[in-house]
């Protein structure tokens, strides 16, 4: 059974898929000549304080793989250049720490306000949650459509709630910096 969420919708996953054990973060965008515009994909697994337990707990391109090894990042991706899912987080669900109630998926551009990039440059950028057992598709955002003078967006969040995990599709852009973030959840 395929779902599809709009923006602010929730789901059980829990209830609703729960074979899904194993899902995939992709994130896709195009080279863009003389532009050189580089996404990152990161995800903050918080406690119920809603904080990182440790920093550690931030995955992103200098920390590929959460303390409790659930949660993983394929690798930074410079340029875009070529087909398919440039960057990818892995998440397996089972292995989450029980301390982590909450892991909140975000994309954001690297020195967006340094060199004046927003998703509006780009061509063909998407973000899109999979599960990897069934490689069917989730959910999935045009980044450059929807969110164009943006500099970041809120994807979405997993959160635990009596042992049950929930997708929220939050679709929020923003311009505030990966450090406000980071500011926010250290
Ligand atoms: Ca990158
Ligand atoms: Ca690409």
């Amino acid at each position: 059974m395929a779902i599809t969420l709009q923006k602010g919708g929730s789901l059980n996953l829990s209830k609703k898929e729960p074979a899904l054990k194993k899902i995939l973060i992709g994130l896709g965008w195009e080279f863009q000549q003389g532009k050189n515009i580089d996404l990152d994909a990161s995800v903050f697994m918080l406690d119920k304080h809603r904080k990182l337990p440790i920093d550690e707990y931030f995955v992103f391109y200098n920390n590929l793989k959460s303390p409790d090894g659930s949660v993983q990042h394929t690798g930074d991706n410079r340029t875009g250049a070529g087909e398919g899912d440039d960057e990818m987080i892995l998440a397996n669900l089972p292995l989450i720490s029980p301390d982590i109630v909450e892991i909140l998926i975000l994309v954001t551009i690297h020195e967006a306000e340094a060199k004046r990039h927003h998703f509006g440059l780009l061509q063909h950028a998407y973000i899109r949650l999979v599960d990897v057992e069934t490689n069917r598709e989730v959910l999935r955002y045009d980044l450059d459509a929807e969110f164009g003078s943006y500099t970041e967006v809120e994807f979405g969040k997993l959160h635990r709630e009596e042992g049950e995990w929930h997708f929220t599709a939050s679709g929020l852009g923003t311009k505030a910096g990966l450090q406000s973030y980071v500011d926010k959840y250290v």
